[in-house]
C-alpha cells in the first residue's frame, strides 16, 4: 500500500505535508489517525524530488474480528455502568451474591502446595502423571477394566477447549478422510475448534423447538446417515446450550446406531458433577459406551467442577483396543502437543492431583460440588415460579425445570436476546441461553420481568 507523490508538483504531496502540518508533526513523522504510521521519504530523480508516502504497517489487510458470542458477553457486561445489570452470558458459578468462587478445598491444596514447596520445573509433554491417572480415574470409575488392562490413552491439556483442539489435530492427521457430525445447536466454540484444525463437519439434529426437548428421532436419524466411521460429537451430559439430555434408554440406542455405523464416538465432557452433583451419574453415558467395548475420544474440563477456569486443566483420553494401541494413540497425541504448546501447565494438574488423591479433600470437593450444582437447581425453580406467577398468558415454562446443567436454553430469539439486554441490562448470548450460575435468588422476580417483556412484546 505504497502512494508516491511529487513534492514539487503534485498535489498529493502538498496534501500530504498539509496533513502532516495539521498533525503537528515533521513530514517525516506523519503518523495516521488510525494509528499506521506513515514514512515519508525524499527521492532524488534528477530534477524532480520525489516524495514517496509509504504505508509501513504490513497489517492492512487484517480486518477487525467480531466480538466472541460468549466472552464478548463478558465485556459487554463489564462496560454497563447500569446498577441492575446482570451477566448470564458465560458459564461460570457464582455465589448468591453474584462474586466468583474460589472452592475451599482448591484453597487447601493450594496451601498444602506451597507448604511443600514443590518446584516449577517442566512437567513432561503428556502432563502430570498423578493427575493423569486421577483423571481418567474420575471419568471411567477407578475399577474400571480399561485402566487396569491399560487401554486409555490420557494427556493434559490446556482445559476442555484444548484437549479438544488437540483430538481435532490428532483426526485431521490420521483420519483425513473422516469428518465430525455435532448437535444443531452446540457450543458455539465446537465449530471454531474443527474448522481451525480442517476438520469437516456437519450437523444432527438435537433440539426440537416445538417441544423445547430433544428430537431423538432426527438426532438417530443423522447419526444413522452419516457417512460410516464419521466422529460423532456428543455432550457427555449437561448439553450446551439446550440443558436437554438424553435418558439412559435413549443413550442405549444411540451407542447402538453408533456402533452399527462403525462411527468413533467424541465425547466432550466439560461438566462432570455439575449437571446433577454427581460425578459418577454424570459419567454415565462415557461409561455406558466404554462398558460395550467402543473406542471413544473423550475430552475433560475441570474449569467448572473445579472452579479451575484460568488454570486451563483438563485432558483428553482416548480408549483403545489394546495396550499397544493406546500407547501409539498417547506417542501421536504428544507429538501434536510438542510443536503446539511443549507440555502443560502444572498448577491445575496439581490440585487436581491432590484433591483426588487424599480422601477428605475429594470428600469435601463433592460436598462443595453438591452445593454448587444445588444453587443451580434452587435458583432454576425459583425462576419457573417467579415466570408461572408473572406471565398471565397460559405459557408453559415447565421446559426450564426439565433442563439440566448451567444453562437454560429460553427459546427467546435475536432480537428478543437484544431487548433483554438493550433494555433489561441482562447480558447473554443471541441464541437464548442465559447462564443460571449467574443468577441468585434474589434476582430472579427481575428476570422474570425481562423475559415476559422480551418474549411478549418483541417479535
Ligand atoms: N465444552 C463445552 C461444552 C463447554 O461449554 C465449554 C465451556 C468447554 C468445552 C471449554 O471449557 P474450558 O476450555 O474452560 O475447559 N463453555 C463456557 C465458556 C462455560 C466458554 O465458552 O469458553 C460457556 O459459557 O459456554
Amino acid at each position: 500500500m505504497a502512494s508516491a507523490a511529487f513534492s514539487v508538483s503534485s498535489p498529493a504531496a502538498s496534501a500530504v505535508a498539509a496533513r502532516s502540518k495539521v498533525l503537528g508533526r515533521g513530514v517525516n513523522q506523519g503518523r495516521r489517525r488510525t494509528g499506521c504510521r506513515v514514512g515519508i521519504t525524499r527521492k532524488n530523480f534528477g530534477r524532480v524530488m520525489m516524495a514517496l508516502a509509504v504505508d509501513v504497517s504490513r497489517f492492512e489487510g487484517v480486518p477487525m474480528a467480531p466480538p466472541d458470542p460468549i466472552l464478548g458477553v463478558s465485556e459487554a457486561f463489564k462496560a454497563d455502568k447500569n446498577d441492575l445489570k446482570l451477566n448470564l452470558g458465560v458459564g461460570a458459578y457464582r455465589t448468591e451474591e453474584l462474586q466468583p468462587y474460589v472452592l475451599n478445598v482448591v484453597k487447601k491444596a493450594e496451601k498444602l502446595m506451597l507448604e511443600k514447596g514443590d518446584n516449577k520445573e517442566y512437567l513432561p509433554i503428556e502432563g502430570l502423571a498423578a493427575f493423569n491417572k486421577a483423571t481418567a480415574e474420575l471419568l471411567l470409575g477407578a475399577d474400571n477394566p480399561v485402566i487396569k488392562q491399560g487401554l486409555v490413552a490420557t494427556i493434559q491439556s490446556l482445559s476442555g477447549t484444548g484437549s479438544l483442539r488437540l483430538a481435532a489435530a490428532f483426526m485431521q492427521r490420521y483420519f483425513p478422510e473422516a469428518k465430525v457430525i455435532i448437535s444443531s445447536p452446540t457450543w458455539g466454540n465446537h465449530k471454531n475448534i474443527f474448522n481451525d484444525a480442517r476438520v469437516p463437519w456437519s450437523e444432527y439434529r438435537y433440539y426440537d423447538p416445538k417441544t423445547v426437548g430433544l428430537d431423538f428421532e432426527g438426532m438417530i436419524a443423522d447419526i444413522e446417515a452419516a457417512p460410516e466411521g464419521s466422529f460423532v460429537l456428543l455432550h457427555g451430559c449437561a448439553h450446551n446450550p439446550t440443558g436437554i439430555d438424553p435418558t439412559p434408554e435413549q443413550w442405549e440406542k444411540i451407542a447402538d446406531v453408533i456402533q452399527e455405523k462403525k462411527h468413533m464416538p467424541f465425547f466432550d465432557v466439560a461438566y462432570q458433577g455439575f449437571a446433577s452433583g454427581s460425578l459418577d451419574e454424570d459419567a454415565f453415558s462415557v461409561r455406558l459406551f466404554v462398558k460395550r467395548g467402543m473406542e471413544v475420544f473423550v475430552a475433560q474440563s475441570y474449569s467448572k467442577n473445579l472452579g479451575l477456569y484460568s488454570e486451563r486443566i483438563g485432558a483428553i483420553n482416548v480408549v483403545c483396543s489394546a495396550p499397544d494401541v493406546a500407547d501409539r494413540v498417547k506417542s501421536q497425541l504428544k507429538r501434536l502437543a510438542r510443536p503446539m504448546y511443549s507440555n502443560p501447565p502444572i498448577h491445575g494438574a496439581r490440585i487436581v492431583a491432590n484433591v483426588v488423591g487424599d480422601p477428605t479433600m475429594f470428600g469435601e470437593w463433592k460436598q462443595e460440588m453438591e452445593e454448587m450444582a444445588g444453587r443451580i437447581k434452587n435458583v432454576r425453580q425459583k425462576l419457573y415460579d417467579s415466570l408461572s406467577a408473572k406471565d398471565q398468558s397460559g405459557k408453559d415454562w415447565s421446559f426450564i425445570l426439565r433442563q439440566i446443567g448451567m444453562f437454560s436454553y429460553t427459546g427467546l430469539n435475536k432480537a428478543q436476546s437484544d431487548n433483554m439486554t438493550d433494555k433489561w441490562h441482562v447480558y447473554m448470548t443471541k441464541d437464548g441461553r442465559i447462564s443460571l450460575a449467574g443468577l441468585s435468588l434474589a434476582k430472579c422476580d427481575y428476570l422474570a420481568d425481562a423475559i415476559i417483556d422480551s418474549f411478549h412484546n418483541v417479535k
